[in-house]
């Protein structure tokens, strides 16, 4: 897997998704239109395997013309779309099927892609500066932005990156904590694990993070996942090494240039807009922790948490400390005073995984979407194969580009993986409606519109809807059940902000070779502290890698798209219930069945990347700027609310 695109999260534009860098004046023009850029350099020597002689060594070289990047662009095209293909499928098999041949095969399909588009990039130089038609403009300013993983032009290097890449990402598939002290522990209701040796998989350790109030307990999870992380260091080292090298071959200072320059501006501008959003929205986050932090205190103790202290990352229901709404049965505004919960209710009306798909489909063809393929039932992966090692985190996937879509997930039957299902349709939708564009333009307008689809849905997902889906019997209508119904939400909306930026922020840090290989760790537990205001159980040295043990750092998916997506998902939502014909507050919105709002989002879709984003905003709302106004708008009742029940309290941490 990589960056995101083809398997959102998933596979293909991995590679092509993750971006980049100082953007050139040329790319900015390819994107933007506007003012000629200056003239391109000479492209450099390509190496001997990649060379494509087109003129004999002495003779000029003859100046590119337009036509030939018309040409250029279609066959790239037709290339990529081959290479993809094969590349995807090979990832697919690796990952619902982990094993030293599929992780080999996988890292050998990435190296020919990575070769492929090393060489292209460079060709494509040669065009800078021309003046283009509008699309192949477009389609060179992606391509050259389309590496997420650049490999040195040095066969071996290449292929050494590849076979890193995939080692990681198979490291944390396959990943496992074994205890004497988890032996009968993590395991669901009546669950049994015959000679039970204490073993868990990230599934299991995750449900103690979720469910255990044992202060101890949760911190042989916590530490425990971290395990598997350890061993990474040393290969990504060397993958940042390598990544860097292939880079800079192609013109960029480092990866992270690449990754920041997939946004229609400059990589600069793009980290001043997510500064700019960040601190629209930090007042939320910091009432939320000091809310949440008062309550954890009161349940643990001023002992484990002094009222200055950032919280102990154990103790917030997550593995990673990203999303908090398992605490919500304990931090809950007013108890008994909320909507039947909702995961009790999936399992008292006998949802599995495939029912739960099929309900958040109806979602999405109610609005006038088409439905899912027949194929997307027959070959998505939709439980834990219980006979071999698979890459369990959710993804969606678009395997050769025509509709063959899928999903892989091991379902389980709660209220969260309801919403990730959502999220994951989100991006087969996405690629199924841009399924008309040229190759280079299947990909979202930016990797945080692809993102944020599923969640907008998810966000509609209101009780009055459950209710009309058979899944409440009643709606309960009160404020005390709003209050309730926002701080669930919040607790995952919220909650994830500061960490769907510090993500990369470090990604991009360690690229840059701000913070080298011996400070990994602290550097990491700087921001985490810095902008989450949580800070590690024990001391996490530099024996440790703890970034590895979240997905996204060994699957190398960029983060920040995530960030995006939670405040570009709010946006969506206002103009999808403006559309809907909604009065009333954000947050009792649902635009299921209406087809009007089906159409603006759909119209956006269809763009797919063919735009800068700002178009694709403004189709669905009108809007060309991202606006953290309608997050702040839907979660304005509870923050008064939280303003009040912290009063005293000394918000912040040191
Ligand atoms: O990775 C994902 C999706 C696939 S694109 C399941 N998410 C991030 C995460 O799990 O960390 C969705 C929310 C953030
Ligand atoms: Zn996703």
């Amino acid at each position: 897997m990589q960056g995101y695109g083809r398997q959102m999260i998933s596979r293909r534009k991995p590679a092509l998704h993750l971006a980049s860098a100082v953007v050139t004046s040329a790319a900015f023009a390819w994107a933007c239109g506007g003012t000629q850029p200056e003239p391109a350099p000479p492209m450099p020597p390509a190496a001997a395997d990649t060379a494509q002689p087109t003129a004999p060594p002495d003779a000029p070289e003859a100046a590119p013309t337009p036509a030939e990047a018309d040409e250029f662009v279609a066959t790239l095209n037709k290339e990529l779309k081959d290479l993809w293909t094969e590349r995807e499928r090979i990832a697919w098999v690796k990952s619902t099927h982990i094993t030293y041949d599929t992780q080999l095969l996988e890292a050998k399909s990435a190296a020919r892609v990575m070769k492929y588009l090393g060489r292209r990039i460079k060709e494509a130089q040669r065009f800078e500066g021309l003046k283009l038609k509008p699309d192949t403009a477009r389609a060179l300013h992606l391509l050259k932005f389309s590496a997420g993983l650049p490999a040195p032009d040095n066969a071996a290097e290449r292929d050494e990156l590849a076979t890193i890449s995939s080692e990681l990402d198979g490291m944390y598939g396959k990943g496992k904590y074994c205890s004497k002290k988890l032996i009968g522990k993590g395991l669901k209701k009546g669950e049994k694990i015959k000679g039970d040796q204490g073993c868990r998989t990230l599934g299991q350790l995750s449900e103690i993070i979720a469910t255990s109030k044992d202060y101890d307990l949760l911190e042989e999870a916590w530490s425990g996942w971290r395990t598997i992380s350890k061993p990474m260091r040393k290969k990504y080292t060397r993958f940042v090494t390598l990544g860097n090298k292939g880079a800079r071959e192609l013109g960029f200072q480092d990866m992270g240039d690449i990754w920041k320059g997939r946004y229609d501006m400059s990589g600069e501008e793009f980290l001043k807009e997510m500064d700019r959003l960040w601190l629209q929205v930090k007042p939320l986050y910091d009432q939320l922790h000091c809310y949440t932090r008062a309550r954890l205190r009161k349940e643990f103790g001023e002992k484990r948490i002094g009222k200055r202290d950032p919280i102990p990352a154990h103790l917030l229901g997550n593995m990673w400390a990203q999303e908090w709404s398992k605490l919500y049965p304990r931090v809950i505004p007013y108890k008994g005073k909320g909507q039947p919960d909702l995961t009790k209710q999936l399992k008292k009306k006998k949802y599995d995984g495939v029912k739960m798909v099929k309900l958040a489909e109806r979602f999405f063809t109610s609005l006038g979407m088409d439905k899912l393929p027949s194929t997307f039932w027959e070959r998505s992966q939709f439980s834990k194969p219980r006979d071999r090692e698979v890459v369990c985190h959710a993804s969606a996937w678009d395997v050769g580009m025509e509709g063959d879509l899928r999903i892989k997930m091991c379902i389980k039957v709660d209220e969260e993986d309801l919403i990730t299902i959502h999220h994951e349709l989100g991006h087969n939708y996405y690629f199924h409606y841009y399924k008309h564009q040229p190759v280079m333009f299947k990909d979202g307008a930016n990797d945080g519109f692809h993102e944020g689809i599923g969640d907008t849905l998810a966000l509609a997902v209101t009780p009055a809807y459950l209710k009309q889906a058979g899944l409440l019997d009643k709606v309960v209508e009160s404020e005390e059940a709003d209050i309730n119904l926002l701080m669930r939400r919040a607790l995952d909306g919220i909650a994830f902000l500061p960490f769907g930026k510090l993500i990369d922020q470090w990604r991009f840090d360690v690229f840059s070779g701000k913070v080298s290989p011996a400070n990994y760790n602290a550097h990491w537990w700087k921001l985490r502290r810095q902008f989450q205001g949580i800070a590690p159980p024990s001391e996490r040295g530099e024996e440790h890698f703890d970034p590895g043990a979240k997905y996204h750092i060994p699957a190398n998916v960029p983060y920040t798209r995530y960030f995006i997506a939670r405040i570009l998902q709010y946006q969506f939502l206002r103009a999808l219930c403006k559309e809907a014909g909604h009065t009333g507050p954000l947050y009792k919105c649902s635009f299921y069945g209406n087809k009007k709002a089906g159409e603006k989002m759909i119209a956006m879709l269809r763009l797919g990347a063919s735009k800068p984003w700002p178009d694709a905003l403004e189709a669905i709302s009108g809007e060309r700027r991202m606006d953290a106004s309608a997050i702040i708008d839907y979660y304005k009742p509870l923050m008064a609310w939280m303003k009040d029940q912290t009063k005293g309290e000394s918000c912040g941490w040191d």
